[in-house]
């Protein structure tokens, strides 16, 4: 099957110059049988190259200036809420902002640097959805290199055709509005190039951007350096009262309060993953990923309420 889609139907048509015909092999077997003087790749100018990116990426900036839905931070909970919401709702447009290049946060492995990732049942449920074979160990399954659930995940979020992630951006603040009880409701996210975040002390006047979004979903970890971001903004926002404290490792308690209590926390805020447990003052549960899973299923079925409201 052509993979490619023609220029005609391309979004961004506006973008190429004419393309040049390189008359180049079509399948890999052609291709093979080329591999002498004649073989080239399709001629290419420079400025075609630059076109092709930064077109794009200007396009979708000004597309998702305005999204429905803002998820931030691409780890494990991020990931699966996004894929959630997206399969079950085309008609949404998500933006994911993730401040690392690398999408997936601690997922590439499991625990101690060691490649397997255990979830424990009912999560095995979300693995078979996606398609990732796992090991069945009784209470519990087994995916043999976590970088296998993480990028079958992430190559399925990133084909949905409403989905756009941005990485190696940060939300530096979010953008609120006063609700009629003297609170605040999220409205969208502050974002800055990750780069430029971490230069404020050195560097002036280098001013964020915005996007607007009825709901922000915030997956950012649990406190680090980057970590349980919007948690701590609601603290010095007085939107909540204090950091719960992430408590000791139970993997029992932990996974399943991380899953019942993701929510909306504030309005238009809904909060999953181990961000929750700087929330709530919720237990670790250290290297077992099924609750990340389940409370990316729920964020996006809370986050369904609020939009639905
Ligand atoms: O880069 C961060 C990571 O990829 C990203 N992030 C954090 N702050 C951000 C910001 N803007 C944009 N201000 C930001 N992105 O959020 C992602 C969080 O991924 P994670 O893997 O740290 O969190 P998670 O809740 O998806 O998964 C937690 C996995 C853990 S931690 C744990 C324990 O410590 O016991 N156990 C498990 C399973």
């Amino acid at each position: 099957a052509d993979i490619t889609t023609p220029l005609s139907k391309s979004p961004y048509k506006g973008a190429a110059v004419q393309p040049i015909d390189g008359s180049q092999a079509k399948t890999l077997a052609e291709m093979e049988a080329r591999w002498d003087d004649s073989f080239s790749f399709a001629p290419i100018r420079e400025s075609q190259v630059s076109r092709a990116m930064t077109r794009r990426y200007f396009a979708d900036l000004d597309e998702y200036a305005e999204s429905d839905v803002v998820i931030v931070g691409a780890g494990s909970c991020g990931l699966s809420t996004a894929y959630s919401l997206a399969s079950r709702r085309p008609d949404l447009k998500i933006a994911i902002i993730e401040a690392g290049v690398a999408p997936g946060g601690g997922a590439w492995l499991g625990g101690q640097l060691f490649s397997a990732m255990v979830m424990r049942k009912p999560a095995d449920a979300f693995l078979r959805e996606l398609g990732v074979p796992f090991d069945d160990e009784g209470a519990f399954v087994v995916v043999k290199h976590a970088a296998l659930f993480t990028s079958t995940l992430l190559s399925k979020v990133l084909a949905f055709p409403n989905v756009k992630l941005f990485n190696a951006t940060a939300v530096e603040d979010l953008i609120t509005r006063p609700t009629a009880d003297g609170k605040v409701r999220v409205a969208g996210v502050v974002t800055n190039w990750t780069l430029v975040s971490m230069h404020h002390d050195d560097q002036s006047c280098m001013d964020p951007n915005t996007i607007n979004a009825p709901v922000v979903i915030s997956t950012t970890g649990h406190d680090g350096p980057f970590g349980a971001f919007s948690a701590k903004r609601m603290v010095s926002m007085q939107q909540l009262k204090e950091l719960g404290g992430m408590r000791g490792l139970d993997m029992n308690r932990a996974e399943d309060a991380i899953v019942k209590r993701t929510r909306e926390i504030v309005p238009g805020l809904v909060i999953g993953g181990m961000e929750l447990s700087e929330v709530d003052g919720a237990n670790r549960m250290g290297p077992t990923f099924g609750a990340m899973a389940l409370s990316g299923v729920k964020a996006a079925e809370e986050t369904l309420k609020v939009w639905d409201a």
